[in-house]
């Protein structure tokens, strides 16, 4: 694997918190993920379902009917790029396989739908598998912990050895702290200060940050101003041993993270 990876953002949905609205037109998101790939992203992450805080949920045919034709667009071109679909739902992930996706990032780590692990593990894909508490609707209301980090550790580690048991083989599973997900800005703070141990499971971690809203509480900017404090996260998180990066602004992540890179031993941190 290269020194890292970034998962460049595309959003089909009228209501994602930072680019909602943006690509609701087919032909534009699959131009938009090809600018992705040019700007260094080695994943393209298609979404139809916002997850928000307090979203509602997307009925499955109208998931598939804004996640399949980008899917097919982007495979169309033949980018140097795997394509991922964020979705929970196996028939939204299913239909998105057979469009041409590689990679299913659900961030219900299989636990909205354990039928994910056997496509997953059937096809042979690689997938992310997030922590999140408690569902989006309801995930920023009061969330509590004994010690967050060690409690995502143990969920990550248990949802692993739920994949592997379903027959996904450990290097093609992903793992990520779920930045944002039922957690207050102490909370992802002590998740970015503490990544290693997250690292010292022993697969790769993924690292989503990007213009989230912890970073407007520390810089007082509103979503289009948070890109710098997305690439410091990425960064700081690169060097606390995250590999792939899940990011809506993949220029300048790119360019920040070739820096870190090249300023590493070469075995890495
Ligand atoms: N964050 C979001 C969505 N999917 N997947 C992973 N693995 N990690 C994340 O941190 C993550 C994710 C939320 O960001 P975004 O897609 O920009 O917004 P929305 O959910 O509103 O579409």
């Amino acid at each position: 694997m290269p020194p890292f990876e970034i998962m460049g953002v595309v959003n089909v949905t009228p209501d994602s918190f930072s680019d909602g609205g943006t690509f609701d037109d087919d032909a534009a998101a699959v131009r938009h993920a090809r600018r992705l790939v040019q700007e260094g992203a080695a994943i393209v992450d298609v979404g139809g379902e916002s997850t928000r805080p307090g979203a509602a949920p997307v009925p499955v045919a109208e998931e598939m009917r804004r996640v399949v034709p980008v899917v097919e667009g982007i495979a169309a071109l033949g980018l140097p790029a795997r394509i991922s679909v964020d979705t929970m739902k196996l028939e939204v992930a299913r239909a998105a396989v057979d469009a041409g996706a590689a990679y299913v990032n659900d961030v219900t780590a299989f636990r909205n739908d354990p039928r994910l692990a056997g496509l997953v593990a059937e096809r042979g894909l690689e997938c992310c598998l997030m922590h999140m508490l408690g569902e989006p609707r309801t995930m920023q209301q009061d969330p509590r912990y004994d010690d967050v980090v060690s409690d995502v550790k143990a969920f990550l580690e248990e949802r692993l050895a739920a994949a592997v048991a379903a027959g996904i083989p450990e290097e093609r599973v992903q793992l990520d702290p779920g930045i944002g997900f039922g957690k207050t800005l102490e909370h992802n703070l002590e998740l970015l200060r503490r990544l290693g141990e997250i690292a010292a499971i022993g697969r790769p971690v993924v690292l989503g940050t990007s213009r989230k809203s912890f970073l407007g509480r520390i810089t007082g900017r509103d979503v289009a101003g948070r890109v710098h404090g997305t690439v410091a996260t990425c960064v700081l998180g690169y060097e606390r041993g995250a590999r792939v990066f899940r990011v809506h602004d993949v220029a300048a992540v790119h360019d920040g993270l070739s820096v870190a890179a090249a300023t590493l031993p070469p075995d890495g941190p």
